[in-house]
């Protein structure tokens, strides 16, 4: 039998790496869009780059998506590709929303034309609910997104559903809640501070700055969320999924735990810095996974303590490696 081919945009990501292994697993063809880069990416998908094939492409360059899909004919598409750090997405919006608002379009044209029986995955984010008009947030609790990238993925959510509707394309949308791992960029927060902390136990840094301790956030593991992803893409229908634990922690909380996990108290080392402050915060989000894992059968197996100290574990294993401790 032939296997099954997906495509995967932004493999080079946290979520890209995690699911080309997913996928590899279910015995999948994984197509992976890189784009150029006058130097390589690639340490988060190393270890798997000889089982994968990799083509030159961009969410900026239609005819680049028209010519991957029109010769790799994949039957699954997933769009992880994003401009994803909320604090850039002030500093470039016009960037932000070329890459994660129309980007996402360009990739929903290059399906319809070349193929609309191509099953599309698009990556939405619990940034759409910002200011939250509800608690805990659904599929149907309203947007009110807090920043250019919030508002770009409210873009690539409703162009996804329209094209559902349009030309009838088996296209859906999963809203994530934050997904965390070893593999999770140096700047977002939970790596931010295991980071520092593994770094502060070797006695390499002294201190760790930080922004909005108060902010609460609904922190799963990535490895747990490629899952659901793939899973919406084998149902019957395709339709919109929230994905996320149910539960909330603050980043006071998150540092707790990372910093207790070493023997260390955190008031001794965390400082307020405004500089990493946002012009508008999303103060709290937590979700309703029931429809997830109702229809889709889905459930977390890592909890927040777990994934943290894994984070903490492998930034020491990581450091110590790099410094030949
Ligand atoms: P990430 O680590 O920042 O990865 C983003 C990926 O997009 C990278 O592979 C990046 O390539 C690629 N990319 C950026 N601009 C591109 C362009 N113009 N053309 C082609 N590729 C481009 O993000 P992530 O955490 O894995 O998240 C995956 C997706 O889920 C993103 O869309 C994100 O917005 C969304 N999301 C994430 C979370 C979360 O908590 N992680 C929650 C909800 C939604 P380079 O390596 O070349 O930069
Ligand atoms: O911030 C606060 C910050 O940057 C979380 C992306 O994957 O998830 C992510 O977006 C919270 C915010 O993630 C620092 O103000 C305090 O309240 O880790 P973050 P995010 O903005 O929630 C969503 C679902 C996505 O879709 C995005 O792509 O932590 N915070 N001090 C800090 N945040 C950072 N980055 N750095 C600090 O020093």
């Amino acid at each position: 039998m032939t296997k099954r081919r997906a495509l995967i945009t932004g493999i080079t990501g946290q979520d890209g790496s995690y699911l080309a292994e997913f996928l590899l697993s279910q015995d999948y063809e994984v197509i992976g869009v890189v784009r150029r880069t006058s130097t390589i990416n690639f340490a988060r998908i190393q270890h798997i780059q000889d089982d994968i094939t990799l083509v030159s492409g961009d969410l900026l360059d239609q005819g680049s998506l028209i010519a991957i899909l029109s010769e790799y004919k994949p039957q699954e598409v997933y769009n992880l590709a994003a401009q994803s750090f909320v604090p850039a997405s002030w500093k470039q919006p016009v960037f932000t929303g070329e890459v994660t608002a129309l980007g996402v379009t360009r990739v929903l044209e290059a399906v319809r034309t070349v193929d609309p029986t191509i099953r599309f995955y698009q990556a939405s984010s619990s940034e759409m609910f910002g200011k939250v008009r509800e608690v805990p947030q659904t599929e149907t609790t309203p947007f009110y997104p807090r920043s250019p990238y919030g508002i770009a993925k409210v873009y690539g959510h409703w162009i996804t559903i329209n094209y559902r509707e349009s030309y009838n394309l088996f296209a859906c949308s999963g809203i994530l809640f934050n997904h965390e791992s070893p593999r999770r960029g140096l700047e977002f927060v939970t790596r931010k501070v295991t980071h520092y902390v593994a770094k502060i136990k070797l006695g390499m840094e002294t201190q760790l700055p930080l922004g909005n301790l108060d902010s609460k956030r609904d922190w799963g593991y990535a490895g747990d969320y490629v899952r659901a992803m793939w899973l919406m893409l084998q149902q019957d229908k395709p339709d919109d999924y929230v994905v996320g634990t149910g539960e909330t922690h603050a980043v006071r909380e998150l540092c707790e735990v990372a910093f207790s996990y070493v023997g260390l108290n955190w008031e001794d080392y965390v400082t307020q810095d405004p500089r990493f402050m946002r012009p508008a915060e999303v103060d709290l989000l937590v979700s309703n996974p029931n429809k997830a894992r109702h229809v889709l059968g889905w459930e977390p197996e890592v909890s927040f303590k777990q994934l943290i100290e894994m984070m903490v574990e492998s930034d020491l294993e990581q450091l110590k490696k790099e410094h030949n401790l």
